[in-house]
């Protein structure tokens, strides 16, 4: 019975903190969905990629991550170069505007593993923390794919 009232209460709090825009919750409202990095080699440089929501009212932004598995984390976003070349900038944040969203994605944002201490294989998991401007950090567990295996897109699978 205490279980059940319990669970009664913690719905109605949940309803209520997703019905309103602002009110009593202080921070911002973030979630990631779709994350996944590619396979790469210990040395080497890997990118992990996710698509982020902002479902507050108050403009965020994704400042850096952290990861165990490189020894240094930053966010890039890879762009086309006059000359036809990809290139990569590094980023000191990623906008996430209120209600928005954005997308890291092959050729385009990510999140770059540099000098991995591990090799990381598909099937592996590893644990990326996400830093925020206002919202509190979020740890995902990323999946490692095979971008071998991802089907014929027409990305540039040979960079991040
Ligand atoms: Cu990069």
């Amino acid at each position: 019975m205490k279980k059940i009232l319990l669970m009664l209460i913690l719905g109605t709090l949940l309803l209520t903190a997703c019905a309103a825009n602002d009110g009593h919750m202080a921070g911002t409202d973030i979630e990631a969905h779709d994350f996944w990095a590619r396979s790469a080699m210990a040395g080497g440089n890997g990118a992990a990629y996710m698509l982020l929501h902002n479902h507050s009212a108050k403009d965020d932004a994704l400042t850096g991550a952290s990861s165990d598995v490189a020894e240094t984390v930053e966010i890039h976003l890879s762009q086309m170069k006059a000359d036809g070349t990809m290139e990569m900038i590094k980023q000191e944040a990623i906008a996430l505007p209120a209600d928005g969203e954005v997308e890291l994605k092959p050729g385009s944002y990510h999140v770059m593993l540099i000098g991995l201490k591990q090799d990381i294989k598909a099937g592996d998991e590893f644990s990326l923390t996400l830093h925020f401007t206002n919202h509190e950090d979020i740890t995902l567990t990323i999946p490692v794919m095979d971008t071998q295996n991802m089907g014929g897109s027409g990305m540039d699978g040979h960079m991040p």
